[in-house]
């Protein structure tokens, strides 16, 4: 607790007692793992303004309309870019997105401390998102306890067998392969056909990025995939709702 306050104080943030006491803190949230398992198509839609790969990929709609648009489309959740350096998000998306729709609502953000956690669940998130690449093994353990604790679901995100070895653990619910190579922004759903095997069964897979068609899903559905993170290729189109519903219905 004391190193929580050193770091809110340090960035100027809202001290945890505060973000404890909002109303969205005490919700019951949804759990995405679950809607995932039930699902037959598994979108999770992502509101994605800008990228470092692609610059402007959609600067004009509302976090509001863009949630509405997925909700109706039927998607199982919606990831919501909260980092504002590179995506040009910011939590006040994931509050908006909160009071626009009922659906499981997964922070997408660079997690390296509890804070975050605790901040994702005073938004209004169901889901946080930890990235292997940026995490030791024993930081994945703490903060997916803490997300745990707060009842929210985990989506531990990986790009190759190693990282996917140091992040199997209890508490994990959702397993995502990143099919975009951080390095070089390549894209590949090789990544997810290949790394698919080495996931135990306990865990809800989710193939994530470069997909733009159905006949990816298909594929990957094959490979056990139940859940599809998709963001470009929505928010591109003047319509990121109605893109959506054409992978929906
Ligand atoms: C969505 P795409 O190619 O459909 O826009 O990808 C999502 O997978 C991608 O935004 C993403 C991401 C991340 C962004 C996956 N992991 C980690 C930021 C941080």
């Amino acid at each position: 607790a004391a190193k929580q306050k050193e770091v809110a104080l340090k960035k100027s943030l809202i001290p945890v007692s505060q973000l404890e006491a909002s109303v969205l803190f005490t919700r019951d949230t949804i759990s995405l793992a679950r809607k995932l398992t039930q699902s037959t198509t598994g979108i999770i839609a992502e509101h994605k303004r800008r990228s470092p790969s692609k610059s402007v990929i959609n600067q004009k709609l509302s976090v509001h309309e863009v949630a509405l648009g997925y909700e109706k489309a039927g998607a199982c959740g919606m990831s919501v870019l909260t980092d504002g350096k590179y995506f040009g998000g910011s939590l006040d998306d994931l509050l908006l997105a909160r009071a626009s729709v009922n659906m499981p609502l997964l922070r997408k953000e660079f997690i390296i401390d509890e804070y975050q956690i605790i901040e994702a669940r005073a938004y209004g998130a169901d889901v946080i998102l930890l990235i292997a690449a940026i995490l030791n093994k024993n930081q994945i353990k703490e903060l997916t306890q803490t997300a745990k604790k707060l009842r929210l679901d985990v989506l531990l995100e990986v790009h190759n067998e190693e990282e996917l070895h140091k992040s199997i653990m209890p508490g994990i619910d959702m397993l995502g392969v990143n099919n975009r190579n951080l390095k070089t922004f390549e894209v590949s759903l090789e990544t997810s056909k290949s790394l698919s095997k080495l996931i135990p069964e306990e865990f809800v897979k989710v193939s994530e990025s470069g997909i733009s068609n159905i006949e990816a899903i298909k594929q990957l559905q094959q490979y056990g995939y139940k859940g599809f993170l998709i963001g470009e290729n929505f928010m591109k189109t003047g319509n990121p709702g109605e893109s959506a519903t054409e992978f929906i219905k």
